[in-house]
Protein backbone atom coordinates (compact mmCIF):
# COMPACT_ATOMS: atom_id res chain seq x y z
CA UNK A 1 0.00 0.00 0.00
CA UNK A 2 0.86 3.17 -0.78
CA UNK A 3 0.40 6.47 1.53
CA UNK A 4 0.33 10.00 0.38
CA UNK A 5 2.24 12.68 2.65
CA UNK A 6 2.73 16.03 1.14
CA UNK A 7 3.33 15.13 -2.12
CA UNK A 8 5.29 12.15 -2.02
CA UNK A 9 4.37 8.46 -1.54
CA UNK A 10 5.63 6.23 1.19
CA UNK A 11 5.08 2.05 1.62
CA UNK A 12 2.74 1.93 4.57
CA UNK A 13 5.50 0.94 7.15
CA UNK A 14 7.39 4.13 5.94
CA UNK A 15 4.36 6.35 6.11
CA UNK A 16 4.70 8.24 9.66
CA UNK A 17 4.22 11.98 10.64
CA UNK A 18 6.48 13.54 13.17
CA UNK A 19 5.07 13.22 16.77
CA UNK A 20 5.34 16.96 17.08
CA UNK A 21 2.72 17.06 14.71
CA UNK A 22 -0.42 19.39 16.11
CA UNK A 23 -2.91 16.61 14.70
CA UNK A 24 -1.37 14.27 17.02
CA UNK A 25 -0.71 16.65 19.97
CA UNK A 26 -3.85 18.83 19.79
CA UNK A 27 -6.27 17.00 17.63
CA UNK A 28 -5.74 20.06 15.60
CA UNK A 29 -6.91 19.27 11.91
CA UNK A 30 -9.86 18.16 9.48
CA UNK A 31 -10.44 15.20 7.50
CA UNK A 32 -12.85 13.38 5.47
CA UNK A 33 -14.15 9.81 4.17
CA UNK A 34 -14.55 8.85 0.76
CA UNK A 35 -16.10 6.14 -1.53
CA UNK A 36 -14.58 4.23 -4.40
CA UNK A 37 -16.96 2.33 -6.05
CA UNK A 38 -16.70 0.45 -9.41
CA UNK A 39 -14.01 2.32 -9.94
CA UNK A 40 -15.41 5.62 -9.67
CA UNK A 41 -14.74 7.95 -6.77
CA UNK A 42 -18.56 8.76 -5.61
CA UNK A 43 -19.50 12.61 -4.75
CA UNK A 44 -15.74 13.32 -4.53
CA UNK A 45 -16.27 17.25 -5.18
CA UNK A 46 -18.72 17.58 -2.47
CA UNK A 47 -16.23 15.88 0.21
CA UNK A 48 -13.65 18.23 -0.87
CA UNK A 49 -15.76 21.00 -0.87
CA UNK A 50 -16.50 19.79 2.35
CA UNK A 51 -12.56 19.18 3.58
CA UNK A 52 -12.10 23.07 2.57
CA UNK A 53 -15.15 24.10 4.74
CA UNK A 54 -13.91 22.81 7.48
CA UNK A 55 -10.64 23.69 7.20
CA UNK A 56 -11.49 27.66 6.81
CA UNK A 57 -13.68 27.05 10.37
CA UNK A 58 -10.32 26.02 11.79
CA UNK A 59 -8.20 28.85 9.64
CA UNK A 60 -6.22 26.22 8.65
CA UNK A 61 -4.75 27.11 5.41
CA UNK A 62 -4.63 23.44 2.88
CA UNK A 63 -1.97 25.50 1.36
CA UNK A 64 -3.27 23.39 -2.43
CA UNK A 65 -6.32 23.97 -4.56
CA UNK A 66 -9.21 22.07 -4.43
CA UNK A 67 -8.08 20.87 -8.16
CA UNK A 68 -5.18 19.72 -6.90
CA UNK A 69 -6.29 17.57 -3.84
CA UNK A 70 -8.76 16.04 -6.15
CA UNK A 71 -5.79 14.79 -8.72
CA UNK A 72 -3.96 13.73 -5.92
CA UNK A 73 -6.57 11.77 -3.67
CA UNK A 74 -6.74 9.84 -7.82
CA UNK A 75 -3.50 9.48 -7.95
CA UNK A 76 -3.42 8.05 -4.84
CA UNK A 77 -6.36 5.58 -5.57
CA UNK A 78 -4.59 4.44 -8.82
CA UNK A 79 -0.94 3.96 -7.44
CA UNK A 80 -2.57 1.57 -5.08
CA UNK A 81 -5.05 -0.36 -8.26
CA UNK A 82 -8.07 -0.28 -6.58
CA UNK A 83 -11.21 -0.20 -8.19
CA UNK A 84 -13.37 -0.29 -4.94
CA UNK A 85 -11.95 1.40 -1.28
CA UNK A 86 -12.46 3.80 1.84
CA UNK A 87 -10.03 6.82 0.79
CA UNK A 88 -9.08 9.06 4.38
CA UNK A 89 -7.66 12.32 3.64
CA UNK A 90 -6.28 14.18 6.77
CA UNK A 91 -4.85 17.77 6.86
CA UNK A 92 -3.48 18.63 10.18
CA UNK A 93 -2.05 21.89 11.13
CA UNK A 94 1.55 20.31 10.47
CA UNK A 95 4.47 20.20 12.59
CA UNK A 96 5.29 22.80 15.84
CA UNK A 97 6.37 22.98 19.02
CA UNK A 98 5.04 21.37 22.30
CA UNK A 99 3.06 24.68 22.88
CA UNK A 100 -0.30 25.02 21.67
CA UNK A 101 -0.17 27.93 20.04
CA UNK A 102 -0.67 27.09 15.60
CA UNK A 103 1.74 30.10 15.35
CA UNK A 104 4.32 28.19 15.63
CA UNK A 105 3.58 25.27 13.37
CA UNK A 106 5.68 25.03 9.95
CA UNK A 107 2.68 24.46 7.92
CA UNK A 108 0.21 21.71 7.08
CA UNK A 109 0.45 18.13 6.88
CA UNK A 110 -1.55 16.38 4.26
CA UNK A 111 -2.19 12.71 4.24
CA UNK A 112 -4.28 10.39 1.67
CA UNK A 113 -4.79 6.85 2.90
CA UNK A 114 -6.40 4.56 0.19
CA UNK A 115 -7.61 1.24 1.63
CA UNK A 116 -10.58 -1.00 2.53
CA UNK A 117 -13.20 -0.23 5.53
CA UNK A 118 -16.47 -2.31 6.74
CA UNK A 119 -17.62 -1.26 9.69
CA UNK A 120 -20.93 -3.24 10.51
CA UNK A 121 -21.04 -6.91 9.54
CA UNK A 122 -22.96 -7.57 6.41
CA UNK A 123 -25.83 -9.89 8.44
CA UNK A 124 -26.95 -5.71 9.71
CA UNK A 125 -27.85 -4.51 6.28
CA UNK A 126 -30.19 -7.61 5.86
CA UNK A 127 -31.73 -8.00 9.09
CA UNK A 128 -31.00 -4.49 10.43
CA UNK A 129 -28.99 -3.60 13.56
CA UNK A 130 -29.74 -2.59 17.14
CA UNK A 131 -28.58 0.20 18.49
CA UNK A 132 -28.96 2.56 21.54
CA UNK A 133 -29.63 6.47 22.65
CA UNK A 134 -26.20 7.49 24.15
CA UNK A 135 -26.00 9.28 27.58
CA UNK A 136 -23.00 11.53 26.13
CA UNK A 137 -24.47 14.55 24.75
CA UNK A 138 -23.41 16.29 21.13
CA UNK A 139 -20.29 18.82 21.35
CA UNK A 140 -22.38 22.06 21.67
CA UNK A 141 -22.71 24.12 18.04
CA UNK A 142 -20.93 27.02 19.92
CA UNK A 143 -18.46 25.24 20.94
CA UNK A 144 -16.32 22.70 18.91
CA UNK A 145 -19.25 22.61 15.68
CA UNK A 146 -19.86 18.92 14.77
CA UNK A 147 -20.24 20.29 11.31
CA UNK A 148 -16.28 20.82 11.48
CA UNK A 149 -15.37 17.41 10.58
CA UNK A 150 -11.97 17.69 12.78
CA UNK A 151 -9.92 15.51 14.38
CA UNK A 152 -11.09 16.16 17.73
CA UNK A 153 -13.80 12.87 18.11
CA UNK A 154 -13.59 11.84 21.91
CA UNK A 155 -16.90 13.16 22.20
CA UNK A 156 -18.30 10.69 19.07
CA UNK A 157 -16.03 8.04 21.10
CA UNK A 158 -17.26 8.45 24.32
CA UNK A 159 -20.64 7.66 22.96
CA UNK A 160 -18.55 4.88 20.66
CA UNK A 161 -17.91 3.02 23.60
CA UNK A 162 -20.98 3.08 25.35
CA UNK A 163 -22.63 1.55 22.20
CA UNK A 164 -19.92 -1.34 22.82
CA UNK A 165 -20.49 -1.73 26.50
CA UNK A 166 -24.35 -2.40 25.72
CA UNK A 167 -23.15 -4.54 22.75
CA UNK A 168 -24.08 -2.90 20.02
CA UNK A 169 -22.06 -1.39 17.26
CA UNK A 170 -23.56 2.16 17.22
CA UNK A 171 -24.83 5.06 19.52
CA UNK A 172 -27.48 7.75 18.56
CA UNK A 173 -26.57 11.19 20.19
CA UNK A 174 -29.02 14.10 21.51
CA UNK A 175 -27.83 17.33 22.09
CA UNK A 176 -28.20 19.60 25.33
CA UNK A 177 -31.68 19.80 25.00
CA UNK A 178 -32.34 16.54 24.05
CA UNK A 179 -32.79 16.81 20.23
CA UNK A 180 -31.64 13.75 17.91
CA UNK A 181 -28.63 14.52 16.34
CA UNK A 182 -26.66 12.10 14.50
CA UNK A 183 -24.93 9.17 15.71
CA UNK A 184 -21.05 8.47 16.37
CA UNK A 185 -20.43 8.20 12.70
CA UNK A 186 -23.67 8.16 10.71
CA UNK A 187 -26.68 10.28 10.61
CA UNK A 188 -30.21 9.47 11.73
CA UNK A 189 -33.08 9.30 9.85
CA UNK A 190 -36.75 8.15 10.86
CA UNK A 191 -39.85 7.32 9.00
CA UNK A 192 -43.43 7.63 10.30
CA UNK A 193 -46.67 7.24 8.32
CA UNK A 194 -44.51 7.29 4.86
CA UNK A 195 -43.05 10.39 5.29
CA UNK A 196 -38.62 10.51 6.13
CA UNK A 197 -37.41 13.13 9.05
CA UNK A 198 -33.70 13.50 9.17
CA UNK A 199 -32.70 16.48 12.00
CA UNK A 200 -31.26 19.65 10.58
CA UNK A 201 -27.95 20.04 10.89
CA UNK A 202 -28.12 23.17 13.12
CA UNK A 203 -28.98 21.43 16.15
CA UNK A 204 -25.62 19.81 16.17
CA UNK A 205 -25.06 17.06 13.42
CA UNK A 206 -22.13 16.93 10.61
CA UNK A 207 -23.64 18.28 7.24
CA UNK A 208 -23.06 14.28 5.80
CA UNK A 209 -22.55 14.14 1.84
CA UNK A 210 -24.17 10.66 1.89
CA UNK A 211 -27.32 12.58 4.15
CA UNK A 212 -27.76 15.20 1.67
CA UNK A 213 -27.31 12.72 -1.31
CA UNK A 214 -30.29 10.41 0.51
CA UNK A 215 -32.19 13.52 0.65
CA UNK A 216 -32.15 14.17 -2.99
CA UNK A 217 -33.04 10.49 -3.15
CA UNK A 218 -36.03 10.28 -1.31
CA UNK A 219 -36.90 13.14 -3.79
CA UNK A 220 -36.51 11.95 -6.76
CA UNK A 221 -38.29 8.67 -5.56
CA UNK A 222 -41.01 10.71 -4.72
CA UNK A 223 -41.08 10.29 -0.66
CA UNK A 224 -41.73 13.00 1.61
CA UNK A 225 -38.64 14.46 2.93
CA UNK A 226 -38.68 16.73 5.66
CA UNK A 227 -35.27 18.37 8.03
CA UNK A 228 -37.47 18.73 11.54
CA UNK A 229 -36.18 18.21 14.77
CA UNK A 230 -37.34 15.64 16.99
CA UNK A 231 -37.05 13.58 20.57
CA UNK A 232 -35.86 10.23 21.00
CA UNK A 233 -39.88 9.42 21.29
CA UNK A 234 -39.89 9.70 17.34
CA UNK A 235 -37.51 7.29 17.20
CA UNK A 236 -38.97 4.37 19.87
CA UNK A 237 -42.55 5.06 17.97
CA UNK A 238 -41.46 5.53 13.87
CA UNK A 239 -42.36 3.20 11.60
CA UNK A 240 -38.60 2.86 9.98
CA UNK A 241 -35.30 4.01 10.94
CA UNK A 242 -31.95 4.04 9.33
CA UNK A 243 -28.57 5.53 9.38
CA UNK A 244 -26.72 7.22 6.90
CA UNK A 245 -22.53 7.23 6.13
CA UNK A 246 -19.72 6.88 3.97
CA UNK A 247 -18.61 4.24 5.57
CA UNK A 248 -21.97 2.69 6.52
CA UNK A 249 -24.03 3.30 3.51
CA UNK A 250 -27.49 3.09 4.47
CA UNK A 251 -28.07 1.03 6.97
CA UNK A 252 -31.41 -0.19 8.95
CA UNK A 253 -31.91 -0.25 12.62
CA UNK A 254 -34.77 -2.46 14.24
CA UNK A 255 -33.78 -1.91 17.65
CA UNK A 256 -33.17 1.23 19.81
CA UNK A 257 -32.65 1.52 23.53
CA UNK A 258 -34.31 -2.41 23.26
CA UNK A 259 -37.65 -1.04 21.67
CA UNK A 260 -38.27 -2.48 18.34
CA UNK A 261 -38.85 -0.25 15.76
CA UNK A 262 -41.35 -0.73 13.14
CA UNK A 263 -41.94 -5.09 13.27
CA UNK A 264 -38.00 -5.79 14.25
CA UNK A 265 -37.46 -6.05 10.30
CA UNK A 266 -36.03 -3.32 8.09
CA UNK A 267 -39.01 -1.25 6.46
CA UNK A 268 -40.02 -0.45 2.87
CA UNK A 269 -39.07 2.63 2.63
CA UNK A 270 -35.87 1.88 4.01
CA UNK A 271 -34.75 -0.88 1.79
CA UNK A 272 -36.05 1.00 -1.20
CA UNK A 273 -33.57 3.82 -0.42
CA UNK A 274 -31.11 1.64 0.27
CA UNK A 275 -31.79 -0.32 -3.24
CA UNK A 276 -31.88 2.64 -5.38
CA UNK A 277 -28.82 4.08 -3.38
CA UNK A 278 -26.61 0.85 -4.15
CA UNK A 279 -27.06 1.18 -7.87
CA UNK A 280 -26.74 5.22 -8.20
CA UNK A 281 -22.90 4.51 -6.69
CA UNK A 282 -21.87 2.26 -9.07
CA UNK A 283 -22.69 4.37 -12.17
CA UNK A 284 -22.06 7.82 -10.47
CA UNK A 285 -18.68 9.49 -9.66
CA UNK A 286 -15.50 10.72 -10.91
CA UNK A 287 -13.89 7.75 -13.19
CA UNK A 288 -10.43 7.17 -11.67
CA UNK A 289 -8.73 5.33 -14.75
CA UNK A 290 -10.09 7.09 -17.96
N1 LIG B 1 -21.80 12.02 11.43
C1 LIG B 1 -20.53 11.92 11.89
C2 LIG B 1 -20.23 12.41 13.25
C3 LIG B 1 -19.54 11.36 11.08
O1 LIG B 1 -18.28 11.26 11.52
C4 LIG B 1 -21.20 11.00 9.35
C5 LIG B 1 -22.15 11.60 10.19
C6 LIG B 1 -21.63 10.60 7.98
O2 LIG B 1 -21.19 11.58 7.04
P1 LIG B 1 -20.87 11.22 5.54
O3 LIG B 1 -20.40 12.50 4.95
O4 LIG B 1 -19.78 10.16 5.55
O5 LIG B 1 -22.11 10.74 4.94
C7 LIG B 1 -19.87 10.89 9.78
C8 LIG B 1 -18.81 10.28 8.93
C9 LIG B 1 -16.16 5.12 11.24
C10 LIG B 1 -16.08 6.49 10.64
O6 LIG B 1 -15.11 4.48 11.38
C11 LIG B 1 -17.22 7.19 10.33
C12 LIG B 1 -17.14 8.49 9.80
C13 LIG B 1 -15.92 9.06 9.62
C14 LIG B 1 -14.78 8.34 9.93
C15 LIG B 1 -14.84 7.04 10.45
O7 LIG B 1 -17.25 4.69 11.58
N2 LIG B 1 -18.33 9.10 9.55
Amino acid sequence: MLVYINGKFYEKEHAKISVFDHGFLYGDGVFEGIRAYNGRVFLLEEHVRRLFDSAKAIMLDIGLSKERIIEDILTTIRKNNLQEGYLRVIVTRGYGDLGLDPVNCNGVTVVIIADKLKIYPQDFYEKGMSTIISSTRKNNADTINPKIKSLNYLNNIFAKLEARHAGVFEAIMLNREGYVCECTGDNIFVVSNGKIKTPPTYLGALQGITRDFVIGLSKKLNIEIREEPFTQYEIYTADECFLTGTAAEVIPVIKVDQRIIGGGKPGKITKQISDEFKSTVKIQGIEIYK
